[in-house]
């Protein structure tokens, strides 16, 4: 499939997503949001056992939704829009494999909202993150209030919503918004050492335990156990249970298939 605004490479099992629009800071228009949503909907997960996603440049992750596109919409057309980005993130948050957010630069609004669907944030020192909506007159459509509080705390999700200041990148480690921060030249090294180890293990288990910590997030003590514990039972109908386990009985290492 040819996209206008993605490059996909992979390195051995792990996909690497860019977002380039260089000219907007890769701001997402309709056209990109499209794409990405085809690209999920197209994604191998047989064959890729990790998504890392990230920016075109050295400046910026995504800017945020495209303020062009939005500057002249009306309600129906506001919520048609907010669905289609909101629709997309949803994609990425439910694909099959854990997605690694590698935020290079700028992550402003739509921008911060995507790097939160994803599984896991890492960044570089030179990252800034922000939702700045309330000052454009808009709320952080794709979601942001969804996620940002689940993520972050109810306290620290408001205070950065209604101020809507940007945060750097030691400050974005420190309420918990990403999990690490390298130099910018490491950045995607690291993400792939990172996914490199996810890769490692069996694929399956994997698979199943982002399924069940997505789907607990929202289930009562009581059902999430049940949910866990009927995931749990099936792990043992794969191969890569068994051939996990009599590995480290025999002291070996296990190549695991995804059976
Ligand atoms: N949309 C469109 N164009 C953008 C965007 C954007 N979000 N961000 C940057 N650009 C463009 C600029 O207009 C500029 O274009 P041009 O060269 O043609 O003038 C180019 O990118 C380079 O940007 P700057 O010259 O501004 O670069 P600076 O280094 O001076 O500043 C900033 C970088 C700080 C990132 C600045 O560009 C900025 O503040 N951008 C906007 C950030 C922002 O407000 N993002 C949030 C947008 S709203 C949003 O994401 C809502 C999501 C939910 C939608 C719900 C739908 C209903």
């Amino acid at each position: 499939m040819e996209y206008s605004f993605l490059k996909i490479a992979n390195e051995g099992n792990i996909c690497i997503l860019t977002i380039s629009a260089p000219k907007s800071l890769n701001a997402l228009n309709s056209v990109i949001l499209n794409e990405i949503g085809n690209f999920c909907d197209h994604f191998d997960c047989n064959k890729y056992r990790c998504l890392i996603v990230t920016g075109d440049g050295e400046k910026s992750f995504v800017a945020g939704a495209d303020i062009s596109e939005m500057a002249t919409l009306n309600v129906p057309q506001g919520q048609t829009f907010g669905q289609k980005g909101a629709a997309v993130f949803r994609k990425i948050e439910k694909l099959h494999v854990p997605v690694i957010a590698a935020v290079n630069g700028f992550a402003l609004g739509g921008g911060c909202e995507l790097a939160m669907a994803c599984d896991i944030r890492i960044c570089s020192d030179n990252a800034r993150f922000g939702q700045p909506e309330v000052g454009l007159g808009i709320i952080p459509g794709f979601s942001g209030t969804v996620r940002m509080a689940r993520l972050i705390g109810m306290g620290m999700a408001k205070e950065l919503i209604y101020t809507g200041r940007t945060v750097k990148a030691d400050e974005a480690l420190r309420i918990g918004l990403v999990n690490a921060v390298y130099p910018q030249a490491e950045l995607l090294e690291q993400a792939l050492l990172m996914a490199k180890k996810i890769a490692a293990n069996a694929p399956l288990a994997v698979k199943a335990a982002k399924l069940c910590i997505n789907a607990e997030y929202d289930m009562d003590a009581d059902e999430a156990i049940m949910y866990e514990n009927g995931i749990f039972g099936h792990c043992f109908a794969t191969e890569d249970q068994k051939n996990g386990m009599a590995a480290f009985l025999n002291k070996g290492k296990c190549e695991f298939q995804g059976k």
